[in-house]
């Protein structure tokens, strides 16, 4: 398919490539596993390939991910950490560019150090795991909020605007390409239902109520790393929507992730439960990292974020369904709108405990 041995050979790496599979769960960019051999010495890297018709400014999106770990790398390293294991570290081409444009496949390409002994979970498997991705979450908002964000390129504006995912929404289902939505009346409904969820958050950042933070917006279980003995947390990963938002949306995506025991794409709905406990899990380990850094009116919107972000997340899917799965990867049919269906689950499972989840939070 590529050439990975011509691509590896163009990145400051010493060896021959073994093997390179292809690894993880994203549903964006193409994450393949190198396995490189010198002499004696076996080191894995983790080789991507940019999704480029979703990051199409792929150098300004790499002059954000460069500036954001060499921040991240130079506070672990005041601490006294290991930054390779500590933080997503780029490994540099040999004229010593954060990427590299491979001329036959076209393809953008880039190398991370391999996080090693440590786990990104696809699901939670134990509640204290749930806990410190809260913890590792809340320390990385807090490592933003001391970067100096001013340089950093809007890769993709509007991400966790809803009112603007709605209008995508409405237009792919205007266009039902596929002819689909005569099949999907009831998601449907379900999204027009509640367009009024939509303005929510967004326009209480318009207004100014609430602060604009630099955040990470896709703060899924599996784009942090945690220790595979002790399960603290290691590195947060996945850095390629760091853009102006709102903690509500960070905590928000994490709990529309990792609330829900089964899989985010479970066809069988009878598994998708909203699980109140381990959002008092998140909740606790949030607030304890965010300290008196989330503001009155964060903390009151926690609970709508977490809602917003699993409606909007639903919405996504369904469109990308409507449209022919042309945003995220699938490997079935009907694979987004299973997607969409378990958030919905979800969205109605926490409007019915929503007066409970409150109360988890002002209980922190
Ligand atoms: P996507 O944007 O497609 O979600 P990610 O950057 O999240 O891609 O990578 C996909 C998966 O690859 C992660 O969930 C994790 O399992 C693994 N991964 C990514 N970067 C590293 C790394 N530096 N070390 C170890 N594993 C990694
Ligand atoms: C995508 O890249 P990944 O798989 O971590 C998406 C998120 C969605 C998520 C749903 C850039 O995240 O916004 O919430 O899928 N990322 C992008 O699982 O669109
Ligand atoms: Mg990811």
């Amino acid at each position: 398919m590529y050439d990975f041995n011509s691509i590896i050979k163009n990145f400051q790496i010493e060896g021959a490539l073994v093997s390179c599979e292809r690894y993880g769960e994203g549903h964006i960019n193409e994450t393949y596993l190198a396995k490189i051999i010198n002499g004696e010495k076996n080191t894995d890297f983790i080789l991507q390939k940019i999704n480029n018709k979703i990051f199409k400014n792929v150098d300004g999106l790499m002059q954000n991910i460069k500036s954001v770990t060499e921040f991240s790398r130079s506070k672990i390293l005041e601490r006294g950490g290991n930054p390779d294991r500590e933080s997503l570290s780029l490994v540099y081409t040999l004229d010593g560019k954060s990427y590299y444009f491979d001329e036959q496949s076209q393809g953008y390409f880039r190398v991370y150090k391999f996080i090693t002994d440590a786990v990104a979970y696809q699901v939670v498997e134990k509640p204290e795991h749930f806990y410190q991705s809260a913890v590792a979450f809340g320390n990385f908002a807090n490592l933003l909020s001391e970067f100096d964000a001013s340089g950093l390129f809007e890769v993709i504006p509007n991400f966790h605007n809803t009112k603007k995912r709605f209008k995508d929404f409405l237009a792919a289902l205007t266009a039902d390409k596929l002819n689909r939505a005569k099949d999907v009346k009831e998601e449907i409904k379900f999204v027009l239902d509640r367009v009024e969820y939509c303005g929510k958050i967004v326009d209480l950042l318009e207004s100014g109520k609430m602060p604009t933070k630099v955040t990470h917006n896709d703060t899924k279980l599996n784009n942090v790393m945690l220790d595979v003995v002790s399960g603290k947390p290691v590195a947060v990963i996945d850095l390629d929507t760091i853009m102006p938002g709102s903690i509500c949306y960070d905590f928000g995506d994490s709990i529309r992730f990792g609330c829900n025991p089964a899989n985010e794409d479970e066809k069988d709905l009878s598994k998708v439960n909203f699980d109140i406990n381990l959002f008092e899990q998140y909740v606790k380990g949030y607030l304890y990292a965010l300290g008196d850094s989330i503001t009155a009116i964060e903390k009151e919107n926690l609970v709508t974020g977490a809602i917003l972000m699993t409606y909007e997340c639903g919405m996504r899917f369904l469109a990308d369904h409507l449209e022919g799965d042309v945003y995220f990867h699938t490997k079935r049919e009907n694979h987004n709108l299973d997607r969409a269906r378990t958030q919905f689950k979800l969205v109605s499972d926490m409007e019915k405990l929503y007066d409970e989840l409150q109360k988890i939070v002002n209980k922190y």
